[in-house]
């Protein structure tokens, strides 16, 4: 491709409104333009190597033995409302109505298409398991869409649906998508971990989460320093053998703490440990009332409250409400003398506190000496805290440490959640109706180009992995001016391609310092340089990711940029 006329629309500034790296090299190096907030165009650099993250992932699929179909990006709403998830994801589902007033969703996933399609042309046993995929674009209103296409409203999705006749058999569905992501992502150049994930309201048993490792992940990690252990933060489970302490319970006393509304204030004034403080927060499930206590030094996992209260939304309560079921502000709230119709649960740890603090429900005011089941109840003890970093490991090997995840791809086992709800069902060997067990297994296409870009960049641009970069190298005519750099350039350029690489040529008249700087925005794997020594037949030969040159005659070119590539 010559570059004159390619659109490659590098930037020099790096764009004020983009934080992250490969958000701002995406757009310098002319990728990605926002169309709308949080909704982008790719440009020809960026479609090809979406293209190429592409072949990649349908290259893993179809040897794992998936069949690629095309679902509609439109979905009748009838078809949420028979799963039973129409309610779940408010604004987050885009609606809309057609010129009959009927009403559709854009597809922000597929489980309810795949899942009518395969029941309505999939009656035996004979045909399974069978694996459908596709890739294709999805929709989420994303409250706070940002980072580019990392977390964008409209983006593309490889999305991936297993059918089998038995539990057994979708454990190796999994097992065979497990293997298949790993080699994806290894294809990529990233490091990542598959981690133990939640399931979400999507249900469903066991699941795992792909995550590449980054400070600008947006999941934490915990991970054990001495085993294999790693899981979301989200449901990694606290395994810590707490122990009572032998001191005397002493009298319950209210004190003032004026100005005491974090655990900080309240142990800097009270001259107390935060883990002898006992946190408490309000929130509200199903409508009623949840006082959720942990320990001071601890943190309310949400989804843990969620999962023991089965799987209930929990949103913490508002100050309004908290004065109306409490009677104070946010800060000063605690589980002695409340109304009845508050349920209190308290993670195992607040159990083991000795005269300890704990809010009054009266601005600046706090009770001392606080001893749980002797100064209120608790209806549960659970694990509802998230794990810190110094925790054991919960599988006893090691202690947790934390790493930061962008998460490109998610497995579940989703079991038969879908398929009792729209009715596939298929006949035994007996002839006797059973309902399909179901996966999913999806990958961020357009998130792991923005994940790539993010691990693979210096302070001059991107670094593709020759895997994913858009042309297999880039050749440079320096001065298209001087006829022997030309003559050689358009000789080379010619040659490259009879030879099957795919090459993008610098064909333009710009200054050396403009199309160095441009090449190595762009970051493809081998510039090609063709400059004073082309009366020689002498090219420069740089690679990108470790910036070694080397000088290689013309005769010498195919062979050296060869084995540079299959590197
Ligand atoms: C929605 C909206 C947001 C959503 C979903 C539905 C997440 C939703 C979970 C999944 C699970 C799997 C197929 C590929 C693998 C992942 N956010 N999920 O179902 F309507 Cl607005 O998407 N789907």
């Amino acid at each position: 491709m010559r570059q004159r006329n390619y659109l490659t629309p590098t930037l020099r500034d790096t764009p004020a409104d983009a934080e992250i790296k490969s958000h701002q090299l995406m757009l310098r190096a002319g990728l990605i333009r926002q169309t709308a907030s949080g909704i982008y165009s790719y440009l020809p650099l960026g479609k090809k190597v979406l293209r190429k993250v592409e072949e990649v992932i349908r290259s893993e699929m179809d040897a794992a033995g998936g069949q690629e179909v095309l679902m509609p990006a439109v979905q009748p709403a009838e078809l949420w409302e028979e799963s039973g998830r129409l309610g779940n994801y408010g604004p987050e589902l885009m609606r809309l109505k057609d010129r009959h007033e009927r009403d559709f969703v854009l597809g922000a996933t597929h489980e309810e298409v795949i899942t009518t399609l395969v029941r309505d042309d999939v009656k035996s046993y004979k045909k399974l398991p069978m694996n459908l995929y596709q890739i294709q674009t999805k929709y989420r209103d994303e409250r706070r869409p940002r980072f580019g296409v990392l977390r964008s409203r409209e983006f593309i999705m490889k999305d991936a649906y297993s059918f089998d006749t038995s539990k057994e058999g979708l454990d190796k569905s999994y097992q065979d998508m497990y293997d298949a992501y790993q080699k994806i992502f290894t294809r990529f150049d990233l490091d990542f971990r598959a981690v133990e994930a939640d399931s979400g309201a999507i249900g469903g048993t066991d699941t795992h989460e792909f995550m590449v490792l980054s400070e600008i992940g947006e999941d934490t990690i915990a991970y054990s320093d001495q085993s294999n252990f790693a899981a979301n933060i989200e449901i990694a489970p606290v395994r810590v053998e707490y122990t009572k302490s032998d001191e005397e319970a002493l009298e319950l006393e209210l004190v003032e703490t004026p100005n005491t509304k974090t655990i900080i204030e309240l142990t800097s004034f009270l001259g107390v440990k935060a883990s002898e403080t006992i946190k408490s927060l309000l929130y509200i499930v199903n409508d009623e009332p949840v006082l959720v206590l942990v320990r001071g030094d601890h943190e309310v996992n949400e989804i843990k409250v969620s999962n023991v209260l089965g799987k209930a939304i929990v949103e913490l309560a508002t100050p309004e409400q908290t004065a109306k079921i409490l009677g104070c502000e946010t800060g000063f709230v605690g589980p002695i003398n409340i109304p009845s119709s508050v349920t209190v649960i308290a993670d195992q740890a607040v159990e083991f506190v000795t005269n300890g603090v704990c809010g009054a429900n009266e601005k600046d005011k706090h009770y001392k000496n606080v001893n749980p089941n002797r100064d209120f109840a608790v209806s549960q003890y659970a694990d509802l805290r998230l794990i810190q970093e110094g925790d054991p490991s919960p599988d006893g090997k090691g202690t947790i440490q934390f790493a930061m995840g962008i998460e490109v791809g998610h497995v579940f086992k989703l079991g038969t959640k879908y398929s009792e709800a729209l009715g596939a069902t298929f006949l035994d060997e007996n002839g006797k109706t059973q309902t399909m067990v179901m996966g999913c297994y999806g990958i961020g296409v357009s998130r792991s180009v923005a994940a790539i870009v993010e691990q693979h960049h210096d302070e001059n641009g991107i670094i593709w992995p020759t895997s994913v970069a858009p042309f297999d190298l880039h050749l440079v005519t320096i001065n298209v001016k001087d006829e022997d750099q030309s003559k050689l350039g358009e000789e080379l350029y010619e040659t490259l391609k009879k030879e099957r690489f795919d090459v993008l040529f610098d064909d333009r008249p710009e200054r050396a310092g403009v199309k160095f700087k441009d090449s190595d925005l762009l970051g493809l794997p081998i510039r090609v340089a063709v400059g004073k020594k082309a009366s020689d037949g002498i090219v420069e030969v740089k690679v990108r990711k470790t910036g070694e040159m080397i000088e290689v005659h013309v005769t010498e070119l195919v062979e050296t940029v060869k084995n540079l590539l299959s590197k």
